[in-house]
């Protein structure tokens, strides 16, 4: 069990599932659904990907390229995609998506559907291809490799017609022809506006609903790559977390109905900030921020790095409230990430492994109100036993329950960790978690949802004996 990050992660560690449904006593409860896919499973467990916003824009000084920029300005002196990678690993980051294109349409693949790529930039004598090279640097270091391409696409001068969607589709073919696996593909929601399109500047408004047609772009992709976790504002597989901050509800619901998050709706980024209890699909949200003020490299911001204790802020309003983080760290003009920023993600590091190095809760014992049946199989121990696929459950019906945790000895607790036991659905709605300080009980923390994973600060407290 020493590989199990439970143990890595957590000063008190529980997973933690309320069963509200009808079964056979010893049978696991019924799912409570919508559950997750294997995929959406497989994605939450990574927790921490990066992302990575480069292009010409990086060399422009801009946020937006509007696409009229020539690929001769994108010229890396130093570029290092080992470097990149092996700075990420070290983080701890499971997953890296590249920006491949983004709103300006330059293509950081020679792609053959147009000029407007690396092929004609100075780069490698225009033989470069950043894809390829981080796709490699991916496959190098461990890590899984993901892809944005923007829809919107300010270069291209069919940008609005039907032809453009060819050319999209050809482009996300030509990718997931080649690169395989993709863990991730990201759809941006920011589209239309105005715009080069091969010299028509002006403005172009599409109908966002209908336009893309996204069911058939999905299922070509699907068809080459059917393990990948689709990302947009609204889904299917991971939905956006409303902000762009870094944090995702304290109330964190898997669940969503999609009908109910349409773009222009009011309210519509709280809800997909805390996605809502009765909602008919898993969409969980993913929480994308920048280490930096913008998603590109700007030499004016490099006294604006965020700084480590940000980053673990950000860590506990995200992971540590159910949610994923994508973290964005634009590499500079040498086509290495910026040394100020690796030292803020090494020093981040170190703070996450040393706040939680230790796992009181390892091995401990726990007694809870009931179990389900009299089965081992949903066992208190089966709590502080570090494997994520064993579970404690209730019998059906129990709406309340409460699990007492006894450490060997007094210890000082800062964080409380717990995992609900998501394969069957989410469950918990509210919770509080006491700790038993001289002969008294008294509520350290509390919370609404868990999911996931949920982390919660404590009070600096001795004890040696915690209700959750
Ligand atoms: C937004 C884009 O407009 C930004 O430039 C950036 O790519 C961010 C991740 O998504 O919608």
């Amino acid at each position: 069990m020493q590989n199990n990050p439970l143990i890595l992660l957590s000063e008190i560690s529980a997973i933690l599932i309320l069963n509200l449904s009808c079964s056979r006593e010893t049978l696991p409860p019924a799912p409570l659904e919508p559950v997750p896919t294997a995929r959406q499973i497989a994605w939450h467990k990574m927790e921490m990907n990066a992302f990575i916003h480069f292009t010409t824009n990086t060399f422009t000084n801009k946020e937006w390229g509007f696409g009229d920029e020539s690929p001769e300005v994108f010229n890396p002196t130093d570029f290092n995609s080992d470097q990149w990678l092996s700075v990420l690993k070290d983080a701890g980051f499971k997953g890296v998506i590249l920006t491949c294109k983004h709103h300006d349409g330059f293509c950081l693949w020679p792609s053959e559907y147009t000029e407007h790529s690396v092929k004609n930039s100075p780069w490698k004598e225009g033989k470069g291809n950043v894809v390829e090279e981080v796709y490699n640097s991916c496959n190098k270091y461990g890590l899984k490799f993901g892809v944005y391409l923007s829809p919107w696409d300010r270069n291209r001068a069919d940008y609005g017609q039907p032809s453009y969607i060819e050319y999209y589709r050809n482009q996300l073919t030509e990718l997931f022809s080649k690169y395989s696996p993709i863990f991730e593909m990201w759809f941006d929601g920011a589209n239309g506006g105005d715009g080069y399109y091969g010299g028509a500047n002006e403005t172009r408004a599409i109908d966002g609903k209908n336009y893309y047609d996204w069911p058939k772009t999905l299922e070509i992709v699907r068809n080459m790559e059917p393990e990948v976790i689709f990302f947009s504002d609204g889904g299917p597989d991971i939905r956006w977390c409303g902000n762009e901050k870094g944090y995702v509800g304290e109330t964190n619901w898997n669940t969503i109905s999609t009908d109910t998050i349409y773009a222009g709706k009011p309210g519509v980024n709280d809800l997909l900030n805390s996605g809502s209890e009765d909602g008919n699909r898993w969409i969980p949200a993913e929480v994308d921020v920048s280490i930096r003020p913008g998603w590109f490299y700007h030499e004016s911001e490099d006294s604006l790095v965020k700084t480590p204790e940000d980053l673990f802020e950000i860590y506990l309003t995200s992971v540590g409230r159910g949610s994923n983080l994508l973290l964005n760290i634009p590499p500079d003009r040498s086509g290495k990430l910026n040394q100020k920023d690796v030292d803020v993600l090494l020093e981040w590091r170190k703070i996450l492994d040393q706040t939680f190095k230790n796992n009181l809760a390892a091995g401990a014992e726990a007694k809870t109100t009931e179990r389900r049946g009299r089965s081992a199989r949903f066992s208190a121990s089966n709590l502080t036993d570090g494997d994520p696929e064993s579970y404690w459950a209730t019998n059906d019906g129990i709406k309340t329950a409460s699990i007492d945790v006894i450490l060997a000895k007094p210890e000082s607790v800062n964080y409380i960790i717990i995992q609900e036991y998501i394969p069957l659905g989410q469950r918990v709605s509210k919770f509080k978690v006491e700790a038993e300080v001289q002969n008294e009980w008294k509520e350290i923390a509390s919370g609404t949802t868990i999911g996931y994973k949920r982390i919660l600060k404590t009070p600096n407290i001795e004890t040696q004996k915690i209700r959750i």
